[in-house]
């Protein structure tokens, strides 16, 4: 999975015509590279990062959404926790919702029962703003499994079929360095629920604290982390450097498989 964000922090000048053209560019690169899901994203979630208007953020994604889905075959997934948000996306084509709330808003889940696309439930402490002040957990692999299973048990309620069904421990939403490091060792306990476990480790500020690395000078660490998720039964990797990790994980993969 690529990650395609449509901030205007990430296109700083040229208004949304522009930012829908550099969006696109990117997209043909990703899918040169050999990513299977582009991951469009028009608010930003990492820790401290303000909310969006939902009016704002579909104007953001769905032209990127559909000028991607014109161009390419490649699946599209929309990375949002607002309901009208996932309409407007899969109007415009993305088939997946990947959503750092887990469908916890009103009418998510019935919204994603209802249109047969594929979800990504997420465990995330607390919202961005705020969610690295002082994070606590008496057993964060427990705590984060028995959420998703839970997250997942309502989905299946919902009318959600199991098969449509993915589960992230949310690497970096309220975690200290050791809680992703221990959710990292147990992705087994996570993949044991029943559904494909997605990990996003790319570029984030725990490889920096470990390393000391500036976010630009992540990829090795990150690589080395896609290959230990993998390696412990990750299915999905969410990612800044499709080729990299395509060739980190499929290495991987054929060492399991042994072929
Ligand atoms: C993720 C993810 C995501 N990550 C899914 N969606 C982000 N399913 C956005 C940092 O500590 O892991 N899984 N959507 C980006 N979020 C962060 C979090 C970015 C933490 C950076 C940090 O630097």
């Amino acid at each position: 999975m690529a990650v395609l964000n449509v901030t205007p922090d990430s296109f700083s000048d040229g208004g949304r015509y522009a930012s829908t053209a550099a969006a696109l560019d990117r997209a043909a690169s990703i899918v040169a590279e050999g990513a299977a899901i582009i991951d469009v994203g028009g608010e930003s979630t990492r820790p401290g990062a303000q909310p969006v208007g939902a009016g704002e953020e579909i104007a953001r994604v769905v032209p990127v959404i559909e000028a991607i889905v014109a161009r390419f075959e490649v699946a599209v997934s929309i990375d949002t926790s607002k309901p009208e948000v996932m309409a407007a996306a899969v109007g415009a084509g993305a088939c997946i919702v990947n959503d750092v709330n887990a469908l916890r808003a009103p009418g998510a889940r019935d919204f994603t029962a209802d249109a047969g696309v594929g979800v990504c439930l997420m465990h995330m402490r607390g919202e961005p703003r705020t969610m690295q002040d002082e994070p606590r957990y008496d057993d964060v692999v427990a705590e984060v499994g028995g959420f998703l299973g839970a997250q997942r048990g309502a989905c299946l309620d919902a009318g959600i079929a199991p098969d449509a069904i993915v589960l992230d421990p949310g690497i970096g939403f309220g975690k200290r360095i050791e809680h992703n490091f221990a959710l990292l060792r147990g992705i087994g306990s996570l993949a044991a629920l029943g559904s494909p476990v997605l990990v996003g480790v790319s570029r984030k500020s725990f490889i920096g604290r470990v390393l000391g690395r500036a976010v630009d000078e992540r990829l090795y660490g990150g690589l080395g982390l896609a290959a230990l998720a993998v390696a412990g039964g990750a299915r999905i990797v969410r990612t800044h450097d499709v080729a990299p990790t395509l060739d980190a994980i499929r290495m991987v993969d054929a060492v399991l498989q042994g072929e």
